[in-house]
């Protein structure tokens, strides 16, 4: 069910922390292979450290690339015959499935790791038959090894694929290096069935759920978004309508977004349904060792290729002319009046009543056989939904606004977990600035004698260790390697949403920012917020501490408000931050927040006991503040903690959530502390690091260290500088 223990839905941002409670490659394929038994310090990667995808990328053929994906758009193999002898609606819906995982709440999912290769994407009944067309590639990835990543492929494949049947396109930016295993620390959701196997849907109004639950963005387990056959099955386009608005929000998507790439990808390709699908074998997962990585292989005699082809189990184009760009999707959409049938497969489709000859499409197979176009119960909602109907009959209007609304949502869908313009590469990167880029101008670097200066005026500015260490973490630590939004660069802390956001204490803000914007001069406050924790840690003992300057300042308009206040925190174990309860524990967060800043469990045990003593915490709270020399930056979190002269215990009516320890002698109340402290003394893994730095000699060790994976979060977005 889409709820957790307790029966709360859990709300954006929480869930996400919940990856490896969700099902993993392991609950849906006991007998996979654990290679990850290999790699137990790190990911796999067959490149090494030395490898530079950037350098690979700008030294590739380009154009040569593009005209070999070009040709083999019509170069039809037998072995997967192409639909009117054109891959390349195949190849789109290969490139939107891509990076239509990708979800605002926590930018994981998405198209920049190339993680369709691996499970269980690779067998999500959504992904049906999509390991075709990546093996159609497979010529093309070897010819150009390393010059180009699987996951620029599938992107560049699907603009090529728009672009040969005159479709248009906005651009197209390389820079997405490959992975080489699934990624671990995402939640798909906690089902133990596919979507084919009638799970329950994520939004059901009659079982109280209303909203998807955590950062999930796709209707049900193994979909990219919606059920093209409606909710559940049940052909409703008004439900649809719910259902698809749920979903493309989470993936950044407005309503005009969502009808326009929807249309625009429609205008292209069939679906397939022309078969019983009860005769297809294994998803790739669990596929045969001899099918070599081939799924849902079909046991019927023909081989289920070419006419029988069974993937959705819908049959059918929409159009009459699946192979062109053209204005006929709106068209036959809104002219005909529409009835329900079944497809061979079985599957609820909608058939246009009394269709002319002209209007009907070519048959895949024989061009000279006429068959009636079809909508999916999804394409209907457009047709039916009157505010998406709004925007159909606009766009049907004013094909040059559709067009131009496709190309640029087609960019953004495939684009949004690129992270910022800079880390773009190639010939085809538009110009234009987009705000859900999130742009940062360029910034000046300082000279060696500003820096001195601007660093001198702050710590003779009366701004407290504490005050600046706030400033400079929630300033940096928004930063997330999933879709490289956030960060330090751009100074956002003191634009809105962030600098009104509860976590970061506004007041301790406004005043950081007001002294710092009154002593820079010509340095930017993005770097002086970080230039702020430097002074404060080497103020603290740290010593010599390094600073790299360069960041620029964004504007409020150049920031888009509403896909900021996705990242907006809802508890922060590193401030202690915890304002209510929530049905993830804060450990878990803690962990989710941790990854996302690319952070080692040492890097992430080392911030949390320095934060603590530095006085990072969210307001005046003392827990976990183990240190009777407040804003030194000392081991005493540790050293403290594994203190046997303290007792631990619940404080009543806390729901666990609250501690407090006593003099194990005398009784008296010594310490406070929350989850996210006593996690370091509970689990014996995190205890082991800690203990590294409670020993004796590790104070020294316990400085350096906490110096590096602090400089490391605050350089967290510098893709200037790596
Ligand atoms: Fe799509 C296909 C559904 C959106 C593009 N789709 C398809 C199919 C289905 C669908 C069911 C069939 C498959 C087979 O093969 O069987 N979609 C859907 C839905 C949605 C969508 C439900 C949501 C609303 N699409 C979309 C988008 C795009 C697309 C957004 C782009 C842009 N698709 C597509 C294409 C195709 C499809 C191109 C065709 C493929 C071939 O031909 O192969």
């Amino acid at each position: 069910t889409g709820s957790i223990e307790g029966g709360c839905p859990v709300p954006h941002g929480e869930a996400a922390a919940r990856g490896l409670l969700g099902r993993t490659n392991k609950d849906w394929w006991p007998e996979m292979l654990a290679t990850e038994i290999l790699n137990p310090n790190g990911p796999s990667n067959p490149m090494g450290d030395d490898f530079d995808y950037a350098e690979a990328f700008n030294a590739l053929d380009y154009n040569a690339l593009k005209a070999d994906l070009t040709a083999l758009m019509t170069d039809s193999q037998p072995w997967w015959p192409a639909d009117y002898g054109h891959y390349g609606p195949f190849f789109i819906r290969m490139a939107w499935h891509a990076a239509g995982t990708y979800r605002t709440a926590d930018g994981r999912g998405g198209a920049n790791s190339g993680q369709q290769r691996f499970a269980p994407l690779d067998s999500w009944p959504d992904n049906g038959n999509l390991d075709k067309a990546r093996r159609l590639l497979w010529p093309i990835k070897q010819k150009y090894g390393q010059n180009i990543s699987w996951a620029d492929l599938f992107i560049i494949a699907g603009n090529v694929a728009i672009e040969s049947m005159g479709g248009p396109v906005f651009g197209f930016g390389g820079g997405r290096p490959d992975v080489y295993e699934p990624e671990r620390d995402i939640y798909w959701g906690s089902e133990d069935k596919w979507v084919n196997e009638n799970v329950q849907t994520r939004i059901a109004p009659e079982h109280g759920m209303h909203e998807l639950e955590g950062p999930l963005a796709a209707i049900q387990m193994g979909l990219i978004y919606v059920n093209p056959e409606g909710p559940g099955g049940n052909p409703d386009p008004l439900q649809s309508a719910r259902d698809m608005r749920a979903t493309f929000e989470r993936m950044a998507m407005n309503s005009e977004e969502t009808v326009a790439l929807t249309a625009g990808g429609h205008t292209f390709g069939k679906a397939h349904g022309n078969g019983d699908p009860s005769t297809l074998g294994h998803a790739p997962a669990g596929g045969d060792l001899v099918a070599q990585g081939f799924g849902w292989v079909s046991g019927e005699e023909h081989g289920g290729i070419g006419e029988h082809t069974v993937t959705s189990g819908i049959e059918g184009s929409w159009v009459n002319t699946p192979t062109e760009w053209t204005e006929n999707y709106f068209r036959l959409l809104l002219d005909y009046e529409y009835e329900l049938v079944k497809s061979p497969a079985g599957a609820q489709q909608w058939q246009p009543i009394n269709q002319k000859e002209e209007d009907m499409a070519p048959a895949a197979w024989d061009a000279s056989k006429k068959v009636p176009t079809m909508m999916t119960t999804a394409d209907m909602a457009l047709k039916v939904d009157p505010e998406f109907r709004e925007i159909s009959e606009r766009f049907r209007n004013d094909h040059e606004a559709f067009k131009d609304a496709f190309a640029r949502a087609w960019f953004k869908l495939t684009h949004r977990d690129l992270g910022p313009k800079i880390r773009y590469l190639g010939p085809d990167v538009p110009a234009e600035d987009l705000i859900w880029q999130d742009p940062v101008p360029a910034g000046n670097n300082p000279s060696d004698s500003l820096v001195a200066e601007v660093k001198q005026k702050i710590a003779d500015s009366g701004l407290t260790v504490s005050q600046l260490i706030k400033t400079a973490w929630a300033s940096a630590s928004t930063y997330r390697k999933s879709d490289f939004r956030g960060g330090a660069n751009g100074a956002r802390v003191a634009l809105e949403p962030q600098k009104n956001w509860d976590v970061n204490e506004p007041e301790v803000i406004a005043k950081v920012v007001d002294t710092l914007n009154g002593l820079r001069g010509e340095m930017s406050l993005a770097d002086a917020i970080v230039l702020g924790g430097v002074v404060a840690l080497e103020k603290a003992g740290a010593g010599d501490v390094p600073f790299t300057g360069g960041r620029g300042d964004a504007t409020q308009e150049m920031t888009d408000v509403e896909s900021f206040e996705w990242m907006e925190p809802e508890a922060d174990a590193f401030r202690n931050y915890m304002p209510k309860r929530l049905a993830v524990k804060c450990e878990e967060l803690m962990l989710d927040r941790a990854s996302l800043l690319g952070l080692s469990v040492p890097e992430m045990t080392v911030l949390i006991g320095g934060l603590r003593v530095l006085g990072a915490n969210h307001g005046e709270r003392g827990h976990g503040h183990f240190t009777n020399r407040s804003g030194e930056l000392t081991n005493d979190f540790f050293v403290n903690l594994y203190d046997m002269t303290n007792v631990w215990s619940s404080v009543e009516d806390s729901n666990d959530e609250e501690y407090v320890a006593t003099d194990r002698a005398e009784g008296h109340e010594k310490w406070r502390a929350t989850r996210a402290d006593l996690i370091f003394g509970s689990n014996s893994e995190l205890r082991a690091v800690g203990e590294v730095y409670a020993q004796k000699g590790g104070e020294e060790k316990f400085r350096k260290d906490f110096v590096r994976a602090w400089t490391k979060v605050m350089n967290a977005d510098r893709f200037d500088l790596h």
